[in-house]
């Protein structure tokens, strides 16, 4: 079982899921939904839940390349679901653990610390930031120049990985109550808008309180602190990211980025020691939001 103890290649990803695939048939359905600029798919785990009326839970990790506890919190989620079946009783679960698969390869390969896309932008800096490039206040609080780390792209939805998500979710919409968008680091639970702290989202008040709920959670049993912050105000503008998109556009109900562990003492290289307890702690609170949400 190296799922909770390493991080997972990306190759080692598709074994995985090969895997499940085989083994758990009956109860998920894995497919591509899209390609990368270098070819690599896309993968989205659908956990089907028997009950008709069930709603949607919406699970994205992986956007930056850097940001590995994100697939491995991702992928251990696909792996606990399936152990706890009382989980798919109100609700179906789509989780599209590696949604930039060529920025992950790059960050074993060749820069750690990569975190864009591999876009070949015709000069001397490649990628595009895969949360700058939505369709929802686009260019606001993100940057033109191809070498900031934070470069929306030439254009809103320019690149494979995004426009594979954003049409695998809009085709999901109508039953989707909760979209989580995994990243680190720093232990907050974050709520739009990202793109303005001058305008407030228009159920703010219950993302906190639904937020709280999940903070509450993750800190049972020894769980860190995560704190219900807005993504502009406590953080810093940043516009096209998936969240503001998925409120703005999709209208759904609970939208958050979660920022995984640590706080900064490891930062993007977080010990695979934090595996398993950051996942228990996601998880914990994941469970107290889905109870508050169902
Ligand atoms: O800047 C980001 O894309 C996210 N932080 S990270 O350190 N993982 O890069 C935060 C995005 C928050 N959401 C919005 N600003 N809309
Ligand atoms: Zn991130």
């Amino acid at each position: 079982k190296p799922l909770k103890t390493q991080y997972m290649t990306f190759q080692q990803m598709e074994w995985y899921l090969q895997n499940l695939n085989d083994s758990q048939h009956r109860k998920i359905d894995i497919s591509s939904i899209g390609k990368s600029h270098e070819n690599r798919d896309i993968w989205l785990v659908h956990i089907k839940s028997d009950n008709a009326s069930a709603r949607s839970v919406w699970v994205e990790g992986g956007l930056h390349a850097r940001e590995w506890i994100s697939p491995a919190v991702a992928f251990g989620l696909i792996d606990n679901i399936l152990n706890n079946e009382e989980m798919t009783s109100n609700f179906d679960f789509f989780i599209a653990p590696m949604v930039n698969p060529d920025g992950y390869e790059y960050s074993w390969t060749n820069d750690r610390m990569w975190r864009k896309n591999r876009r070949d932008n015709e000069g001397r800096c490649d990628g595009v930031d895969l949360n700058r490039n939505w369709d929802f206040h686009f260019g606001v609080g993100a940057s033109s120049y191809p070498c900031s780390e934070t470069y929306m792209g030439p254009s809103a939805f320019s690149e494979p990985e995004t426009q594979a998500l954003r049409d695998a979710m809009t085709n999901r919409k109508d039953n989707l109550t909760l979209i989580l968008s995994l990243h680190s680091y720093g232990q907050d639970l974050l709520y739009p808008w990202g793109w303005s702290h001058l305008v407030a989202a228009p159920n703010k008040e219950e993302l906190i309180a639904a937020g709280n709920i999940f903070a509450d959670g993750a800190k049972r049993d020894g769980g860190h602190t995560y704190s219900v912050i807005n993504s502009a105000g406590g953080m810093y503008y940043a516009s096209g990211a998936t969240d503001d998109w998925a409120l703005g556009v999709l209208k759904t109900k609970y939208v958050y980025t979660l920022e995984l562990r640590d706080d900064g003492k490891r930062g993007f290289t977080l010990s695979t020691e934090d595996i398993d307890p950051c996942l228990k702690e996601v998880w914990n609170g994941l469970r107290k939001l889905l109870e508050h949400i169902a």
